[in-house]
């Protein structure tokens, strides 16, 4: 199994100019298939032609096609057959290559153009990896991204080789009579015994990765968007017959997502079509490819009986994010898979950028700040820590993490924030000139970002060279006679597995001072701290010692470290104008409470009392939740909410989950304890029975109101039960039913077993509903967890070879219910460890998820390090009959 090196990037010696297609869909001709199977043929004509500029291998080099499952049933150059007797093409072991040598010269005159035709037979019934060509319910769609293509014909599967492509899809006209591909359609048409067939042809060339093709029965809702040119497109979204009415939302937040990339960078979209296409088995969340974005369902079927506030935004930004990937992605995409950032983190940033502007833009801003620091920075602090453009991988499909996108937004983030918006634009406006049409690398867009803004950027490189989370220590001094404030920044950034020592980063960082009345003393300004350690001045700085707000908005994905007494924080928390350093004091003031309580029960202590400060500030919070007059409840809520579990762990030298967990659930409790009265106030203040709007100021309300109910549910007493079994009665959208089953599942008694039985039959078999009711029971705070989840694998309704389903209870249970997985007893661990080698058999790119899990291990006490140490080894043991993607992830983890 060999890794591949981002050094190792030549250009192709052969480009492939256009690409024809040709899909049949047809009866399975073995006589012992069951009734319906089918098979599809896959012919490919390529018209390839020898890179004469910059192709690495001289003279008329051997051509090697990807291809991965494949029979090959014929080949053809120029037209003419080619004999199977080894003289004119070669099938490496597992076909997973095919090799033209000396046919090539001859049938190109000794200048290495030709047609290749290959014509395959493909399985997709039998595709459970879902990559390639495979059937999702009764409808056949394909994922190509990373290397899924090379699983439908042979083909130079890599993203630096774009050719315009033509598509012909023929298939049984009453099971299929959808039938799509990328780009427009040009011909449609009816064959004999009850066959038809479409044409599509996308005009703009493109890699393989962003081809698509759909066949099935489906419905649909149609809509325009006429662009800032005045180009009319024809805008479709494709699902079930039975989820049409489930659409509207995701064809909303299409026409938005289009008017925004208009006005904020310009850019236009450019086919006369945009479909969608949604589908219930799929490992990602969607699909850019060109013209046609296949979804899986979870990220565009919404209506209020089955979708919560948070899947209503999760579609907005999902929808946006593919859509923006037009010109971030496919315009101009990546030179080779090591560049993958280039794209994501560049649209991550768009689709923040965007959900910002849709919302509140303090609440976007701390949603991604939670992810970044709970998944990111767990990621960076362990054995696969990589930089945002890792230098090897050995399957792709396990570099679309964490770091590469979110971790990859916040590098484009800073670049706006060194630039501001008008830099910034500069910027994307040059990249886009300069490449449009093209596959290209980071450095690229960092040139641009630097030439259109005179700006050097060369140390910033260290972003995409160097991983880890970098530490900034921040230290001030108030010189009362010279009213200067002098601020020391120091940065360091621990060594991580194959990179020992760092150099220092180029960080902005963004500051604020305040005065005791909570004025502004200096304009919010951003310092560039480029050193190992820097001190900045501040002049003229009236009125005695400023409290610092450091780090404004996060302009940095970095752990800060600065003293803040409870009471500099429990001030900044009332007073930062900054809406994101308020609501990190709250985050700062429970942490600390948080992690004293836990080493105090870890040291079998009792943890002592709540700061009073500390109850004051959330009093305060809640108190402002009663404020009818225009309050962003949702920013309030957040203030709320205690830090979660993973992001707690991070900040533990050694992880104790279980001690975690008791001690996050002490300081909940004593809040709720403290602040009955006010929690139970807002709650029934904000508990109206109104019809559900998927507003700011709705979703602020509904969530506030869940957070106190959450908090009024910690005492797991009577009153608890009686509370959230009301909630769950009288809910009337998805959003409170939810919140309030959340609640009672991890209460005592019978009651939540009679609302999880409602619950599953209020689904009426909603896969996406049904999805909920299992993770909800897998996230349950009770001692009996793991048996239930064990019961539900056994559940009719659950599946292996559906990844929604599979991380739904699977998945939940073992990244978001940290006291259980890592129960003492280690039997989530060997729970865990079964699943991925189960479900490794079918899906390698659900199972090396999952099995991350594991891959923090060493940071773990001694008795869970030796547990999760044993299963890890136990899945190395394997050996072959592990796939590659999961050995990948299970032998870095033992790094
Ligand atoms: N660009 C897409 C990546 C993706 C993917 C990657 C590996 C395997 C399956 C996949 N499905 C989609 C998603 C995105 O827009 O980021
Ligand atoms: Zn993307």
């Amino acid at each position: 199994l060999q890794p591949k090196y981002r050094s190792s990037y030549r250009q192709p010696d052969y480009w492939i100019r256009h690409t024809d297609l040709l899909f049949q869909i047809v009866p399975d001709p073995d006589p012992e298939a069951p009734a319906g199977a089918t098979v599809t043929y896959v012919t490919s004509t390529l018209t390839v032609e020898r890179n004469v500029d910059g192709g690495p291998s001289p003279g008329i080099p051997n051509l090697e096609l990807d291809g991965e499952e494949l029979t090959l049933m014929e080949i053809k150059v120029n037209g003419q057959p080619l004999p199977w007797d080894g003289s004119a093409f070669l099938l490496t072991a597992e076909s997973d290559l095919l090799v033209l040598g000396k046919t090539i010269e001859a049938a190109s005159a000794g200048k290495g153009d030709f047609t290749l035709q290959t014509r395959v037979l493909i399985r997709p019934e039998s595709n459970f990896e879902l990559s390639g060509f495979y059937k999702s319910g009764s409808a056949y769609c394909s994922q190509c991204e990373a290397e899924g293509f090379r699983r439908i014909t042979y083909y130079l599967d890599r993203p630096d080789v774009m050719a315009r492509f033509r598509v012909r899809i023929e298939a049984e006209k009453a099971k299929l009579p959808l039938l799509l591909s990328n780009g427009n359609k040009m011909a449609t048409g009816e064959l004999d015994g009850g066959r038809h067939f479409a044409e599509w042809e996308d005009p703009f060339p493109k890699p393989s990765y962003l081809f698509a093709v759909v066949a099935g029965d489906l419905g649909s809702i149609v809509d325009s968007y006429k662009t800032m040119s005045g180009r009319d497109v024809r805008l479709e979204i494709f699902s079930e017959h039975e989820n049409v009415d489930k659409l509207e939302h995701a064809m909303t937040s299409l026409k938005k997502s289009m008017r925004w990339d208009e006005e904020v960078y310009g850019l236009e979209y450019d086919l006369d079509v945009y479909n969608i296409v949604a589908v219930n088995d799929f490992n990602m969340g969607a699909m850019e490819n060109k013209g046609l974005n296949v979804f899986n369902t979870a990220f565009v079927l919404a209506k209020p009986e089955t979708a919560t506030d948070t899947d209503y935004e999760r579609i907005e930004g999902v929808i946006a994010h593919e859509y923006f990937h037009n010109w971030s992605g496919n315009r101009v995409t990546c030179q080779d898979w090591f560049q993958l950032t280039l794209k994501e983190g560049l649209t991550v940033f768009r689709d923040q950028q965007f959900s910002a502007d849709m919302g509140s833009a303090a609440v976007k801003r701390i949603e991604d700040v939670r992810v970044l620091r709970a998944r990111q920075f767990a990621e960076d602090s362990g054995p696969r820590a990589h930089a945002i453009r890792p230098e090897s991988y050995m399957k792709m499909d396990n570099f679309y993490t964490s770091t590469v996108y979110e971790k990859g937004a916040e590098v484009i983030r800073m670049y706006h924030t060194l630039l501001g918006a008008a830099g910034f634009r500069k910027g994307m406006d040059l990249y886009f000139a300069r490449h449009d049409g093209s596959a290209v690398t980071c450095d690229d867009f960092r040139a641009a970002m630097a030439n259109a803004n005179g700006k050097d950027f060369s140390q910033f490189e260290r972003w995409y060279l160097q991983a880890g989370t970098p530490v900034v220590t921040a230290k001030g001094a108030y010189d009362a006679a010279l009213k200067r404030y002098s601020l020391t920044l120091s940065q360091h950034t621990a060594g991580t597995v194959g990179q020992p020592s760092k150099l220092p980063f180029h960080i902005p960082v963004r500051v604020g001072l305040l005065g005791k009345d909570g004025r502004e003393l200096v304009p919010s300004t951003v310092l560039e701290l480029k050193e190992a350690s820097q001190t900045f001045e501040f002049e003229n700085v009236e009125g005695g010692t400023p409290v610092p707000s450091l780090l404004r908005g996060f302009s940095a994905p970095v752990r800060l470290k600065v003293e803040q007494s409870d009471e500099d924080l429990a001030f900044l928390m009332a007073h930062d104008t900054d809406s994101f350093n308020r609501w990190e004091a709250s985050q700062k003031l429970a942490s600390q409470a948080i992690l004293a309580a836990t080493e105090a029960l870890a040291g079998g202590g009792t943890p002592a009392p709540l700061a009073p400060t500390t109850v004051d500030a959330f009093r305060a919070v809640l108190k402002a939740g009663l404020d009818d007059t225009g309050v962003d409840r949702s920013l309030l809520a957040y203030a709320l909410s205690l830090p979660d579990e993973l992001t707690l762990l991070g900040e533990m030298d050694v992880m104790r989950p279980v001690a975690l967990h008791e001690g996050r659930e002490h300081v909940k409790k004593s809040l709720a304890a403290a602040l009955k009265p006010e929690f139970m106030d807002v709650y029934q203040a904000l508990d109206k029975d109104v019809p559900y709007l998927v507003t700011p100021q709705e979703i602020g309300r509904r969530r506030m109101k869940n957070v106190c109910l959450s908090y009024l549910c910690t005492e797991k007493d009577a009153g608890a039960v009686a509370l959230a079994s009301s909630a769950f009665q009288r809910a009337t959208c998805m959003t409170d039913s939810i919140a309030a089953l959340a609640c009672l599942a991890s209460l005592p008694g019978p009651e939540k077993d009679e609302a999880l039985e409602i619950f599953y039959t209020n689904a009426k078999g909603d896969p996406l509903v049904l999805n909920k009711w299992f993770s909800i029971q897998a996230l349950a705070d009770l001692p009996d967890t793991i048996d239930r989840v064990h019961a539900l694998t056994r559940h009719p309704d659950f599946s292996m070879k559906n990844p929604n389903r599979f991380r739904a209870l699977i998945g939940a249970f073992a990244n978001s219910n940290l006291a259980r997985f890592h129960a003492e007893d280690g039997r989530g661990y060997v729970l865990v460890a079964d699943m991925v080698l189960a479900v490794d058999k079918l899906n390698p790119q659900v199972a090396a998820r999952l099995a991350g899990a594991f891959s923090l291990w060493r940071k773990f006490e001694n008795t869970r390090r030796n547990m999760m140490k044993a299963q890890l080894d136990r899945l190395m043991a394997v050996g072959d009959g592990l796939s590659r993607d999961t050995f990948e992830i299970v032998s870095q983890s033992l790094l």
